[in-house]
């Protein structure tokens, strides 16, 4: 039975945890740096420990601490929020070896999902549509362009390692091949450590469409859904919807089986996104798998009144599902913009600092995830992101301008938003039309430029 969980991670999604905890009368453990001290989700767990200097390679990162602050505060989970180490196998297994809860899957399936050339190739062995290219991953540059030559341009060279775009290079014609894959390569071997590189044919103009999973241990699994997170910037999800635009209930069906199909074969546990491209002709591809709660998971919880925090908590604690796939309604429709301290105008540079004033908007289907107060000093060490602002409503067209309303109502003084940004997104007549895919930011930001230099 778990009765009390340590938090490791910080900020809003730390702040999330402990409310589902508190909810379900589980004691909380907070972790924090020095620089967190005076963190929301340190003044609402029932406990803190400070384990480190604000360098996340020396606090957040650091398993050893995490895993004695557990062990001295009696803690009998960990939940690892996302980011940090929530999708490190090496920490899922020494939390076991602790005789530790790790609140997701286990290691070997967070190795697995992990690699994304390995989960290529289970899912075509699964019968589940990959986008076409190669099952392993290519080693050297002349093959790979063998392959891409074959496979026809553009293609995209990912990392196995990578994931989420780190380490994506979309390659246009065959002269650019040889010159991408190295850059490719080198990006992988700095940041990941692992070089190992694969090519899939590039679907253009395509959608970012994912199906949340939730999975026991008794091989109970159910979906919520899908979230529309096509909407980002440099691989960072900026705008994320659920329902997705425009998709059929028979192909939310079938993209619904195909990721249970896919969480089934890994036989996965816990809760667990399967990322599929949609295609302009409505054609999907399983693109990967991940294997923590993500950022967006409000939106879903809004669509469906289930709360997934306290499924992960129910899952990990060998509780068995009570939600069967009849019983999951996808109800009206929800929007998240995350709000990240940041200068839009300088190339979107971190913009850290005090928070001097904050109004955060409210009303019936708003609901706004942070962890920053008034009189908050938001640190330059982590990411930018401080506030996720999500609203719900009947359908698209009243979500949208619920969240108007929503953006035209935040303020926040002290520090620079991307918030008027999000404003002009989701204001713009493609956004309001469904006319969104993987270009729609970046094809906005050029109309931008164009008009400020003409
Ligand atoms: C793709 C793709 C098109 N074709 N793969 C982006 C990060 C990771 N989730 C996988 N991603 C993509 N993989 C193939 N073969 C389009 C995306 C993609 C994307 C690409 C460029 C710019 C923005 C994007 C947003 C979502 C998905």
């Amino acid at each position: 039975m778990i009765n009390k969980i340590l938090i490791a991670n910080r900020g809003e999604i730390a702040v999330r945890i402990i409310r589902a905890c508190r909810e379900m009368g589980i004691d909380t453990v907070a972790v924090y740096s020095e620089i967190d001290k005076d963190a929301l989700h340190v003044q609402l767990a029932d406990e803190s420990i400070c384990i480190g200097p604000a360098m996340a390679k020396d606090s957040y990162l650091k398993m050893d601490r995490i895993l004695s602050a557990a062990l001295i505060t009696g803690a009998d989970a960990i939940h690892p929020g996302f980011g940090f180490m929530a999708e490190n196998p090496k920490f899922a297994d020494l939390c076991h070896k602790c005789n530790l809860i790790f609140i997701g899957p286990s290691a070997d399936i967070i190795s697995k999902m992990g690699d994304k050339s390995e989960a290529r190739k289970t899912m075509i062995k699964a019968g589940i549509p990959v986008v076409p290219g190669t099952e392993s991953p290519v080693t050297t540059a002349v093959e790979g362009q063998k392959v891409a030559n074959k496979l026809g341009y553009p293609v995209m060279i990912k990392a196995s390692a990578g994931g989420g775009g780190k380490g994506m290079r979309l390659v246009n014609n065959s002269d650019e091949f040889l010159t991408s894959f190295e850059n490719a390569r080198q990006e992988a071997k700095n940041a990941f450590g692992d070089d190992r590189l694969y090519i899939e044919k590039y679907i253009p103009n395509a959608r970012h469409i994912e199906f949340q999973i939730l999975r026991d241990h008794y091989g109970n699994i159910v979906h919520l859904g899908e979230r529309d997170c096509s909407i980002q910037r440099r691989h960072q999800k900026l705008i994320e919807e659920a329902p997705a635009y425009g998709i059929s209930e028979d192909l939310r069906r079938e993209m619904g089986d195909m990721a249970i199909k896919a969480a089934q074969t890994i036989n996965y546990t816990n809760a667990g996104t399967v990322e599929f491209i949609l295609d302009e002709n409505y054609n999907y591809y399983f693109i990967e798998m991940n294997t923590r709660l993500q950022v967006e998971h409000g939106i879903t919880e809004m669509v469906t009144g289930i709360d997934i925090v306290k499924e992960q908590i129910k899952i990990a604690d060998s509780k068995k599902l009570d939600i069967k796939q009849e019983d999951v309604m996808i109800k009206g429709h929800a929007i998240e913009c995350r709000i990240n301290a940041e200068k839009p105008r300088d190339n979107f540079l971190p913009s850290p600092g005090l928070v001097t004033n904050l109004h955060l908007p409210g009303g019936c289907g708003v609901r706004i995830d942070t962890a920053i107060y008034h009189n908050y000093l938001i640190p330059p060490t982590y990411d930018s992101l401080i506030a996720k602002l999500m609203v719900h409503d009947d359908n698209r067209e009243m979500a949208i301008r619920k969240l108007i309303g929503v953006l035209g109502e935040f303020v926040i003084e002290g520090v620079d938003t991307n918030a008027d940004f999000l404003f002009s997104l989701v204001n713009h007549y493609k956004y309001k039309n469904g006319l969104i895919d993987t270009g729609f930011v970046e094809n906005l930001l050029s109309e931008i430029r164009m008009k400020t230099v003409s």
